[in-house]
Formats: C-alpha cells, sequence, structure tokens
C-alpha cells in the first residue's frame, strides 16, 4: 500500500489524514455519519486562475464544468488505482467536514488571510475528500500554518469582509448568493456569482494559472441580463444544469446581474419591468431589490 500510495502522489495531490471529531464543521451531526470512519484522504484540484475579459462572469470556479461532478470523477478514479479500502464515501464541499482544516492537516497547504486554502500552487483550489473505515500504516499530521499575512486582501475587500477575521455577513460571495436586502454592499460586486478579489489581489497567487482542463473557461459561463430575461427558468435550469452557479437559482442570477448594469449605467426601466414579472412567487427580498433601484432612480431612460 504505502508504494502504491507513493505513486498516486506524482499524479494527485492529497493527504492521508487519521480522522479525528475536531474537524467537524459542526457539532450537530448525526453520530452515524462519521462513527465507521477511522481515515480520510483529503484531495485539492486546480482550476484557472486567469481573469478572462467579458463583462458577465462568475466568479473562476465556476468559469469551466461543475467541479462537484469533476472532483467526484477524478477521486473515484484515484480509488481504482489505489485498490480495495473498505467502505468509502466521497464528499465534495457539501462535506460535514470544515475541509480547509482537514487539508491543511494533510500538509496541502496553510490558512490565508482571505480565509482560503493556500497550497504550493496558490489558492485557487478545490478540496474534496474519501471517507474510509480503512486503516492506514501510515497518516500525515502537519501543523496549522497562517500565511505572511502581508494583508493585501484585507486592504481591496471592497466591503472589509476581512478585517477582523473573516466576516460571511460582509463577504460578497455570501451576500450575492443569498436573498439579503444588504444594497448598499451588493452594489460593490463584480461577478454574477461569487467573488475573487481576495484571491486575485493575494501574493500566492502571482504567475501560476493552472488547472484541469475541465475547468477552464467556456463561454456558457458569460450570462448577461438581456438573455436572463429573455428565457424562463425551466430553460435556465435546463441550460446551466452544469455550471456550479446554477444551484443559486434564477432569480439571484438576474438580481446580480441588474447590480451588474446598474454599476455600468446600462440598467434601464425595461430591465427593471420585466424582472418585476419573473418573480412569479411575488418573493420580498426580490421586490425589494427592484423598488431599490426605482427609488435611487438607479436606471436610464
Ligand atoms: C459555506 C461555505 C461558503 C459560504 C460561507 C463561507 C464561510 N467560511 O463561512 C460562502 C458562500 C460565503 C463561501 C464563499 C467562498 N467559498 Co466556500 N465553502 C463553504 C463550505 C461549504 C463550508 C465553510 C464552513 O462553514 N466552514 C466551517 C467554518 C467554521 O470555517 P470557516 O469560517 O470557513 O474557516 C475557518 C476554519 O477553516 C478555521 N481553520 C482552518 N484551519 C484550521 C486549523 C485549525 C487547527 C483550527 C483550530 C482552525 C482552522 O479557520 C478559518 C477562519 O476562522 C466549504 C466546504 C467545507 N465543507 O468546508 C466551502 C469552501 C471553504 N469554499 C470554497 C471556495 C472556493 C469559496 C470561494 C472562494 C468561492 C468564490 N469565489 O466566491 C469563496 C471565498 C470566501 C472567503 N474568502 O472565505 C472552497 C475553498 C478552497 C480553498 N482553497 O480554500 C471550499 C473548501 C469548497 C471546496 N470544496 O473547495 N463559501
Amino acid at each position: 500500500m504505502l508504494d502504491k500510495i507513493k505513486k498516486l502522489k506524482n499524479k494527485y495531490d492529497f493527504g492521508i489524514i487519521k480522522f479525528s471529531k475536531e474537524f467537524l464543521k459542526n457539532n450537530i451531526i448525526e453520530e452515524s455519519k462519521f462513527n465507521w470512519v477511522k481515515s480520510v484522504i483529503v484531495f485539492i484540484f486546480p482550476y484557472d486562475s486567469k481573469t478572462q475579459k467579458y463583462n458577465y462572469l462568475p466568479a473562476k470556479l465556476s468559469y469551466g464544468v461543475d467541479y462537484h461532478k469533476i472532483v467526484k470523477r477524478e477521486i473515484e478514479l484515484f480509488l481504482t488505482e489505489l485498490g480495495e479500502i473498505g467502505k468509502v464515501e466521497i464528499l465534495v464541499d457539501n462535506s460535514f467536514l470544515d475541509e480547509k482544516q482537514i487539508a491543511i492537516k494533510a500538509g496541502l497547504g496553510i490558512m490565508g488571510l482571505n480565509n482560503l486554502l493556500i497550497s504550493k500552487n496558490g489558492s485557487y483550489n478545490v478540496i474534496g475528500e474519501v471517507l474510509s473505515d480503512y486503516q492506514f500504516e501510515k497518516y500525515d499530521d502537519f501543523d496549522f500554518k497562517k500565511c505572511i499575512e502581508c494583508n493585501k486582501c484585507v486592504i481591496e475587500c471592497p466591503t472589509n469582509a476581512l478585517e477582523n477575521g473573516y466576516n460571511r455577513k460582509n463577504c460578497i460571495s455570501y451576500l450575492n448568493q443569498s436573498k439579503t436586502n444588504r444594497f448598499d454592499l451588493l452594489e460593490k460586486m463584480s461577478n454574477y456569482y461569487g467573488c475573487d478579489i481576495c484571491q486575485d489581489v493575494c501574493p500566492y497567487n502571482k504567475g501560476l494559472s493552472r488547472g484541469l482542463k475541465e475547468f477552464a473557461f467556456n463561454l456558457d459561463s458569460v450570462v448577461t441580463l438581456d438573455e436572463m430575461l429573455n428565457i424562463d427558468e425551466n430553460i435556465f435550469n435546463s441550460k446551466y444544469s452544469e455550471k456550479s452557479f446554477h444551484w443559486i437559482g434564477y432569480l439571484k442570477i438576474i438580481r446580480n446581474l441588474l447590480f451588474l448594469y446598474q454599476k455600468e449605467g446600462l440598467l434601464t426601466k425595461k430591465h427593471l419591468e420585466l424582472a418585476k414579472k419573473k418573480n412569479t412567487n411575488n418573493e420580498d427580498w426580490f421586490n425589494n431589490t427592484i423598488d431599490y433601484f426605482v427609488r435611487k432612480k438607479e436606471y436610464v431612460n
């Protein structure tokens, strides 16, 4: 087994750690979900960090095919090469474990002030893991280490979300995925899904733009307000089901694009009228957004 693991290290970025309850994201998780787990194999997969020149883009982790699907597939391939290790469960993102913490323990990187795992290839990585009841002969056990704390991410965050540690309530990535009325903060977004500012300014990411080919930029990621207002929710759901931004839903993408158009001075009264009609369940948060633009006369003609 040790030889096989050594060989696989040339192909995959991973580490193997002994399971501990310390890694649970919160304590309200059912025991049966983890009481069989002895080991965790933690992986990181890089995505492209090159900024594209288009206007209406999601965060870079959504430039290509949905990472949940690709990471799962890569881990399955790894397991085929590794051989039998008993009961396994693959998790990506919607995991009950704190994935940055387990990645650090597995020796895959350090913790950035931007609240992200920084690996030897920077922070543009996604994390995935395999839980297993197999007991390995040897485990990784790396100490928690922090970045150089140059403060660039703290200074450049337009909503001061990193000022006193990470504050998700101020983080644009959190806000543009939520039904929020913090319009003053939403006005500062530059992607219709997520945000990359605290990674773009990070010195650990300079000059790197390596990534799995499936994560490479694809023109499907350019989503305009005019397109969204011309299609309906069913078409949105079928067209974008392979994209990781899809889960936030049709209305939030429209809301975010309204802000991006407003920022460019391209938001019109017609956009607002059409957007209002898309709110078929008459949701308050969306009506409030439209009212905000109208009240502030944040539109042209
Ligand atoms: C919910 C979630 C979000 C939410 C809320 C984020 C939050 N942190 O509260 C939102 C939507 C805002 C979000 C945004 C983003 N996310 Co997110 N998110 C998650 C998710 C599902 C859970 C995070 C969580 O609640 N963790 C638990 C809390 C307690 O931890 P935390 O606040 O995040 O971080 C603390 C701990 O990690 C701790 N810690 C770390 N190591 C250690 C070690 C020791 C010893 C100790 C004691 C503590 C400790 O210190 C941190 C600061 O307090 C994880 C996947 C997962 N299952 O972990 C992905 C994840 C963290 N997200 C990820 C990504 C890529 C992003 C974005 C970059 C996406 C984007 N471009 O917009 C942004 C980055 C925002 C930022 N600067 O943090 C990646 C991070 C990859 C990486 N390189 O680090 C993850 C791991 C998903 C994945 N599978 O790849 N995310």
